[in-house]
């Protein structure tokens, strides 16, 4: 059964929101990535959600496979979650005082990570990770930070810093506004690349910590080599350095306790967001209880937050935890996820593109290149023009797939076996469009 393709996406409404968006909003969007740059063309105006789908302003549905970056492992306006927040919101939005809604929530999220004594709520994964970084430096009187090429840890001007000349060097400003000094104290090295961290710690006596994505979303889906995670593991204990996994996008996403219970790892502080905000904004940051006892009021690292422990936002993640509980859940993930990557793997063999498809869970990239890629340098090989081509024909055939070569595709549970047999045939069919181009 051939898909039904809409030959020329009626975006009108999109392209004349865009036009007045644009006089209002820097780029017209609120983040970059939405306006997509990655794949050109008119960036797509959603006018609502509902389980799997995403209708947009001009009234065409989409199988969606961003799920807002990664909130919505549920799917759009999970019935259990609309009605928690509906319940919560008409006792008031906001008190700018503690409700036991934050103490219900810290406590699944410790059920979720043993790893976690404490937890903080925050309001986004930037936040997380940039009180995650002042508490490394603060409980250690170190300086330096290791990040990784092509991971993405939020705006924080210690993590807008690429790689300097060689590995091992100190960084440069991935940003203006980053100042040198600043960017200089953070270390980004190539992923999957343990001899490079080796080296550093050889190289530098003040490194505060390591920061990473266990599996990296943010170049795309790379995955952790055999052996990298636990190397982290083992240099940054030896070192008296802090082991941050930056898990805003593999919490509660790749398993219920995300990569620390899929890969059997421990860190030191965790930061979290994305899926435990249920689609409302928040983030967080935890960990060891002598670590997290350093922040105020316990300790004296500052770091504070107006709508911090949001109760509407307690209330989402509540009613999102609760539901994810349940290992059914992960197993139909599982199944949906390789259904696909089976499909998709199957198309690349029949129609002779060149492209890798890799996948942790429900996480997943079609990378438009002939070999793996297990880092960032790999990564940037792939062939954008054909990522975009590729997004494009999916659109035409109603799947959302994210608009950029270098970002995970997500699935969530409210997809049906329907769902996945439109999705495969789809990008057999893109792919044949590539391959006729
Ligand atoms: P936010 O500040 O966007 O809530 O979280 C920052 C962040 C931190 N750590 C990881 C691993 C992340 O993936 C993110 C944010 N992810 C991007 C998607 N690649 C958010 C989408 C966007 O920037 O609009």
């Amino acid at each position: 059964m051939r898909n039904r393709v809409r030959k020329n996406l009626e975006l009108n409404n999109s392209k004349k929101l865009f036009i007045e968006a644009q006089k209002h909003l820097v780029g017209g969007v609120n983040s970059p990535v939405r306006a997509f740059k990655g794949v050109g063309g008119t960036p797509i105006f959603m006018a609502r959600g509902k389980g799997a789908y995403l209708i947009d302003v001009d009234g065409n549905r989409y199988i969606d496979l961003v799920g807002s970056w990664g909130p919505l492992i549920l799917g759009h306006v999970s019935l259990d979650v609309l009605n928690h927040v509906r319940r919560i919101l008409r006792k008031g939005f906001t008190f700018g005082a503690p409700s036991a809604l934050e103490t219900e929530l810290a406590v699944l999220v410790k059920k979720a990570y043993t790893s976690i004594d404490k937890v903080r709520f925050v309001s986004s994964g930037t936040e997380a990770t940039l009180s995650a970084l002042r508490l490394a430096r603060g409980a250690t009187g170190k300086k330096k930070i290791i990040k990784f090429e092509g991971c993405y840890h939020g705006h924080g001007d210690s993590f807008l810093v690429s790689a300097g000349s060689g590995a091992a060097t100190l960084g440069l400003p991935d940003s203006p506004g980053v100042p040198e000094e600043l960017a200089s104290l953070t270390i980004s090295l190539p992923y999957n690349d343990i001899k490079a961290v080796e080296d550093a710690f050889t190289r530098f006596d003040d490194i505060a910590g390591v920061i990473v994505e266990p599996v990296v979303g943010n170049m795309g889906l790379v995955p952790p080599k055999p052996g990298f995670l636990q190397g982290l593991r083992d240099i940054t204990s030896k070192h008296n350095a802090i082991l941050i996994f930056d898990e805003v996008m593999t919490g509660f996403r790749i398993a219920y306790g995300g990569a620390q219970e899929l890969y059997g790892i421990k860190a030191d502080l965790t930061t979290l967001g994305k899926i435990i905000g249920g689609g409302l904004p928040v983030g967080a940051y935890g960990g060891r209880e002598d670590l997290m006892s350093q922040v105020a009021p316990e300790g004296p690292i500052y770091q504070a937050g107006t709508l911090s422990g949001n109760p509407a936002a307690m209330a989402a993640g509540i009613a999102t935890l609760k539901k994810l509980n349940d290992d059914q859940l992960y197993k139909k993930l599982e199944e949906s996820a390789a259904f696909v990557e089976e499909g998709i793997k199957r198309a690349i063999q029949k129609t002779g593109v060149e492209a890798v498809f890799q996948r942790v869970g429900s996480m997943a990239t079609l990378f438009f290149c002939g070999h793996p890629v297990e880092n960032y340098s790999q990564a940037k090989d792939a062939d954008r023009k054909k990522y975009s081509t590729f997004f494009w024909a999916m659109a035409q055939r109603g799947v959302y797939f994210p608009p950029s070569q270098f970002e995970a595709a997500f699935f969530s549970a409210a997809l049906s076996a329907n769902d996945l047999k439109k999705i495969v045939r789809s990008a057999h069919e893109s792919l044949q469009v590539l391959q006729e181009a």
